[in-house]
């Protein structure tokens, strides 16, 4: 059979959406996601591709409901304004347009990023609307929490979802909470797929399978 191009996607109404790639859920955060930092190269291969590339945040007071001070099931983290909270010194901001913040009431979690809103007040829904925006490319941390939650969000809002399963890192409080999380995501209608089949959609490169 004659070699078989993988088909060409059009990114130009896609977005990337990047969760909570934070120090405090990387190795040596104080919430650290097991190789939580792994996402990095993966996002930043990826973000060129895209005309929006959003990035969320955890960002919690110091007093916030979810901590265990407070009755939570988390150790501080994101605190607003501490380093923990910063993204992760290697993620390319580059191609950042937005920076969505969230949990930023004591009161209340929000795991999803569709809970957060921009620096003007802008909700994450309503930013990629205003930006023309059907399709999005969900990666970040953690894949049993905030990727999840967003992933779902997203759906809900009516948007074309893809969960890059490389670009995402679990928790995993129960073993197979990450495996969960994405079977979850896919049954609700995300499709689940690695950075390499997004990259050669976009270059057009040959799927490896159909070269023969
Ligand atoms: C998260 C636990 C607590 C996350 C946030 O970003 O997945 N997980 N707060
Ligand atoms: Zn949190």
């Amino acid at each position: 059979m004659a070699e078989q191009a993988t088909r060409l996607r059009d990114f130009h109404d896609a977005a990337l959406i990047v969760v909570d790639v934070q120090n405090d859920f990387c190795p040596g955060g104080s919430l650290a996601v097991p190789e939580g930092d792994q996402v990095v190269p993966v996002i930043n291969k990826l973000a060129p591709l895209f005309p929006v590339v959003v990035a969320t945040q955890d960002w919690h007071p110091p007093n916030h409901c979810s901590f265990r001070a407070q009755g939570g099931p988390w150790p501080p983290h994101c605190v607003q304004g501490s380093p923990g909270a910063e993204l992760h010194p290697q993620l390319d901001r580059s191609h950042i347009v937005a920076y969505v913040k969230k949990g930023t009431r004591p009161e209340k979690d929000a795991y999803s990023g569709f809970e957060g809103t921009d620096d003007s007040g802008n909700p994450l829904a309503e930013l990629l609307r205003q930006r023309g925006i059907k399709k999005v490319y969900v990666t970040g941390l953690a894949t049993d929490y905030c990727v999840r939650a967003t992933v779902l969000d997203a759906l809900k809002e009516g948007f074309e979802v893809h969960a890059v399963a490389d670009g995402m890192r679990a928790v995993n409080v129960k073993p197979g909470d990450g495996e969960r999380a994405l079977e979850e995501m896919r049954a609700a209608g995300a499709v689940v797929e690695n950075s390499d089949a997004i990259l050669a959609a976009a270059h057009d490169a040959p799927a490896p399978t159909a070269r023969v």
